[in-house]
């Protein structure tokens, strides 16, 4: 059986080191060089050329090296194969520590101190506990879970929404749309963590930012797709919302003329938040081929109907 690895933006020989040590034997071919490409059933993806997987007649496992899956779901020629997608450590642990740091940022006006050393100025700002931050995010799923357990060890008030209902010690769980309305208004400093689906895309707009109480945060962790850019922009113009963090946009890479880059109350960073770590991720990867391999239940299986 051989893998077939696509990626741009992942180092294939670092994949290949840490694939061999978990399943020997296995030939990993890398895309351009498939080879004969009847020979490929599993094939290791982020971000394939739309329609190269449909080229491979025997594919019959396909694996996300990412969390999120829509950048295959909307390939209309995806093979009806079982989509595994990424969940491990290295993203929920990477996650939950970009989320912490974004709400502290905000919360202890970390900018504001930047802005006064660059004046040398000495001047403690007023900021109150965590516990009088209420924190509500989008979306309560491996990542969101991860990230709301370390606001909890901080001291953050947590909120969270998903579309059935959850149980997260020391969090609040909302769903559907009167629970949405029930936690944006309480909510300080707003997270998305959702995949990106026909429901989902562009929920970040005018009306869930007006939901939100004056002087909020935004921070999307997600998709870009999920924010309506122009709208963040007249919410953060007209004073309503605070500011935002983005590590996701709707173009990326972000280009150098739009606006976001120069935004008083906008941060930057370049689709970072979570990174498949080859060191902390193969061993899933390693997972899925062998539970193929035996027939057994795939972990972390893509529901294609719902879309995540
Ligand atoms: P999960 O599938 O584990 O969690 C998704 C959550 O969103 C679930 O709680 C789900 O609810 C909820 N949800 C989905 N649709 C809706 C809806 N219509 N209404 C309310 N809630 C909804 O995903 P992950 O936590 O693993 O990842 C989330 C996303 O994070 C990924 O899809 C990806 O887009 C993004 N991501 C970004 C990265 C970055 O570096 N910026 C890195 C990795 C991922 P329920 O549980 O009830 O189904
Ligand atoms: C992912 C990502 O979905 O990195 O894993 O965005």
């Amino acid at each position: 059986m051989t893998l077939l690895f696509c990626s741009s933006s992942d180092n294939a020989n670092v994949w290949r080191a840490e694939i061999a040590k978990r399943l020997p034997g296995l030939e990993m071919r890398v895309w351009p060089d498939v080879g004969d490409p009847a020979d490929i059933r599993m094939a290791l993806v982020w971000k394939p050329p739309a329609g190269m997987l449909a080229s491979l007649p025997n594919l019959s496992l396909i694996v996300s090296l990412g969390a999120g899956v829509e950048p295959l779901l909307e390939d209309p020629t995806l093979p009806d194969v079982p989509l595994v997608r990424m969940v491990s450590d290295g993203l929920t642990l990477d996650m939950a520590g970009y989320i912490a740091f974004q709400v502290l940022r905000w919360h202890r006006q970390m900018d504001d101190y930047a802005a006064l050393q660059a004046q040398a100025r000495w001047e403690p700002l007023d900021h109150g506990p965590a516990s009088a931050v209420t924190v509500g995010i989008l979306g309560l799923g491996e990542l969101g879970t991860a990230a709301a357990r370390t606001l909890r060890t901080m001291d953050y008030r947590v909120l969270g929404w998903s579309r059935s209902p959850k149980q997260v010690e020391g969090v609040e769980s909302f769903s559907g749309p009167d629970g949405l309305a029930a936690m944006l208004a309480q909510t300080n400093t707003l997270v998305c963590l959702l995949p990106l689906t026909p429901d989902t895309q562009g929920i970040l707009n005018a009306a869930l930012f007006a939901a939100l109480p004056a002087g909020a945060v935004v921070v999307n962790a997600a998709r870009g797709r999920h924010l309506v850019e122009a709208d963040l922009l007249a919410a953060l113009d007209s004073g309503h919302l605070r500011g935002a963090s983005l590590d996701v946009t709707v173009t990326e890479p972000l280009p150098p003329e739009h606006p976001f880059w120069r935004h008083p109350k906008i941060r930057i960073t370049p689709h970072v938040a979570a990174v498949t770590h080859p060191s902390l991720s193969a061993a899933q990867v390693a997972e899925a081929v062998r539970a193929f391999r035996a027939g057994e239940p795939l972990p972390n299986l893509v529901d294609r109907k719902r879309g995540y």
